[in-house]
Formats: C-alpha cells, structure tokens, sequence
C-alpha cells in the first residue's frame, strides 16, 4: 500500500525513491510486523486469558506439561494478523505470487482456527477429524498449485541443490507436488509445536534463510550467477519474509519458556503452508528439507513410532513422539531442547546458504 501510494510522489521528492528497493521494505516489514505483533500481544493475551480461552492439556504426556493447564492458545490470531498488516503495507500489490502465499497463509490459518475452535471453545469436541483437515489443505494446495501452474507461467522444471545440471520437468505433476511441500510443510510444523519457542525458532530461521533465497531468485543478475533458477517477482517474498520474521519475534516474546500463550493450530497450520508455497515459488523446494530440517524430523520420529508400534503390537522407538517429548522424558528441562533445537535448525540453515556455492 505504502509502496503505491508513494510511487506517486517519487517525481517530486527523490528521496522517497529509498522505497522501491525491496531490501528496504523488508528491513521495515520486519520491524513493523514485530512492534504490531508485540502490541497486539500485550493487549489479546490477557483478553483470551479472561475469556478463558485457554489449552486443554492431555493426561499422558510429559508430567511438566500439567502446569500449562489454562495456558491462552489461539495466539496464532495476532501472529497472522501483524503479518498481514506489515505485508499489505509494504509489498508491491500488483505481485501475484504476494497473493498465493497470503491467501495459503488465510486459508490454513482457517482451517486451524475452526480446529481450535473446536477444541477450545466448544469443549465438547476433539476438533476436526484428521481426514476433513488433510482434505481441506490439499484442496486448497491444489487450487494454488493450479493456479501457478496455469496463470503464472511458472517453471515446472525441479532444481535440486548441489546439481545445477539436473532439472527434471515435472509438467502438470508439479501441481502435485506443491500440494505435497504445502501439505507436508503445514503438517510437519503442527506437530513440532509441542514446547515453548519449539516451533517458532526454526520458523524465524527458515523465513530468515528463504528471505535471502527469494532474494536471489528475483536478481537476475545474482541468479544467473549463482546458476540458481530465476523468478521474476519472486525477490519481492523476501518482503513477507521479513513480516514473518518480525511477526514470529514478537510472538517469542510472549512464547519463551514459560509461555503465555501458545499459537494453536491457527498459527502453526498456516506459517508451515506458508514456508512450503515461499518454498515453492522461490524454486527451493528440495532445499526446504534442509531448512526445515528440524519440522521434517519431528514428523519422520512420528511416522517411525506410529509403524514401529503397530507393526511390533505395542513396542516404541522412542520413549514418546514426536521426539521432543523424548528428550523431555529422558529429562531434559524444557528450555534445553527448546534451545537445543534451535542450534540445529540454524546449523541447518548455513548448511543450505552454502548449496549456493556447491554448484
Ligand atoms: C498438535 N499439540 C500439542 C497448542 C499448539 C499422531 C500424533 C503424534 C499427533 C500429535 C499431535 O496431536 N500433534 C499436533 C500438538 C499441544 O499444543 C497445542 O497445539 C498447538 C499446535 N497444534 O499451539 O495450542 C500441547 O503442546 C504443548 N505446547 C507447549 N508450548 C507451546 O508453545 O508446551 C504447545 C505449544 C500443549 C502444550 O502441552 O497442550 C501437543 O503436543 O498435544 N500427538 C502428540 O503429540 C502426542 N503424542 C503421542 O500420542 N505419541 C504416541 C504415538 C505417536 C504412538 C507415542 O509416542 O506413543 C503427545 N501430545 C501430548 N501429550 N500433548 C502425547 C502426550
């Protein structure tokens, strides 16, 4: 908005021209969305805390985790909202590929809150049934993947880090899979939100690595030279990028041990959709296995258990899944595996930066 409004005045007044250059919007996208998000947390929390909604908590899980008992969830809300607000603000409009990642980012931050809906405020329920919600987010991946498909003239070409030779065309199988990076990514994050701060560090960290990622991508010049696909418009995600960036920091304010809130299924469903359709549109698809290297061990330790336990009638890999009750049951304080996998989630990201040069 701010973007077009002042593209009016660059005639006159040259200086405004700082505004067209997108590692400028970015720098103040971030900083907007964290002084909207940490306001806006100052004022819901207590008002959700009143309103008694607040997280149930299961009777077989880690003992510590009975203290959360009333802990506000839904926080997801102000976490989107301040990434709309500071996006709308900053980006160019006329972006398509701003749209598909806003509107994945509402549509399965929807589906999360009429999850926690469900489960917070109508008691009674234990929410969505886990079918009705995969159905849900694959159609609406699908209508995104449709639409880049057919409306953008997107390169359905697959590029794979470290092989700059190797680009298979996946044709219209690519709408499939950017139902599963969005799907998978969505689902991944949902189940790594089990601590405090445990999902949103490496969602800071991965937006962070992808702000640079689509960066690059849009720069022809720098794209061409690192022998990276180009996207043209793409450079303009690092905008929403750096929203989600500044968004999720002041959520963390309010998320550290000990949490004052909880995001819910709202946040964690649409910032993990999110990160796959950026994933996506800045052709770093396989690149994201790497950058959410975290999010796709917590689901794989999930999936191991469950088959491990129904194949054996009952034995368990580890002492519970996802893997951070492991730890928490093995006793570890929750700060220390909170922190610990956020070292490895910014290992992570250096290791996928460095694909850049390994080509
Ligand atoms: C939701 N939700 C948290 C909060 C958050 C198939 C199975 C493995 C599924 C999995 C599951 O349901 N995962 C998805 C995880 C919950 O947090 C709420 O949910 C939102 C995210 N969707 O924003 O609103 C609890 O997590 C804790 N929490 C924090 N701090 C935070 O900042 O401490 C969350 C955010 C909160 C709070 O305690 O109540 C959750 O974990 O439920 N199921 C599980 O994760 C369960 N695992 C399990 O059943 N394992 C078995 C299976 C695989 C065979 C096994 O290993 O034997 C565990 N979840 C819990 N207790 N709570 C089991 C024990």
């Amino acid at each position: 908005m701010l973007y077009k409004l002042i593209h009016m005045f660059y005639a006159d007044y040259s200086f405004l021209n700082v505004f067209r250059y997108i590692t400028f919007r970015t720098i103040y996208a971030t900083l907007t969305a964290l002084v909207i998000s940490l306001l806006l947390g100052y004022w819901i929390i207590p008002r959700l805390r009143r309103l008694q909604i607040g997280q149930y908590i299961r009777e077989d899980g880690p003992p510590e985790h009975k203290d959360k008992v009333g802990t506000p969830t839904m926080g997801g809300s102000f976490l989107l909202l301040s990434i709309l607000m500071s996006s709308l603000l900053w980006v160019e409009l006329k972006n398509v590929y701003i749209w598909l990642v806003l509107l994945i980012a509402i549509l399965f931050g929807g589906i999360g809150f009429l999850d926690d809906y469900l489960k917070v405020i109508r008691k009674s329920s234990k929410g969505l049934k886990v079918w009705s919600k995969l159905s849900m987010q694959a159609g609406i991946a699908f209508l995104a993947g449709i639409i880049l498909y057919h409306y953008t003239h997107f390169d359905s070409r697959l590029s794979f880090p470290f092989l700059k030779n190797v680009l298979p065309d996946l044709g219209m199988a690519y709408i499939l899979l950017v139902v599963l990076v969005v799907v998978g990514a969505s689902n991944a994050v949902n189940l790594t939100d089990g601590l405090d701060g445990l999902a949103i560090g490496p969602i800071i960290v991965a937006f962070l690595s992808y702000l640079v990622f689509s960066y690059l991508a849009g720069h022809i010049k720098i794209a061409h030279y690192l022998q990276i696909p180009y996207v043209s418009g793409a450079g303009e995600l690092s905008v929403i990028c750096g929203a989600v960036v500044g968004a999720g920091m002041g959520f963390l304010w309010y998320n550290s041990y000990p949490a004052q809130v909880f995001m819910g299924d709202a946040g964690s469903l649409s910032l993990g959709a999110a990160l796959g359709m950026v994933a996506v549109i800045s052709k770093q698809e396989i690149t994201l296995i790497l950058v959410g290297g975290v999010f796709v061990v917590e689901a794989l330790s999930v999936i191991l258990q469950v088959a491990f336990f129904k194949i054996t009638g009952g034995r368990r890999v580890f002492r519970m899944a996802p893997i951070h009750h492991h730890f928490e049951l093995k006793g570890w304080p929750e700060p220390k595996v909170t922190i610990r996998f956020w070292i490895i989630a910014i290992m992570l990201a250096l290791l996928s930066m460095s694909t850049l040069k390994l080509r």
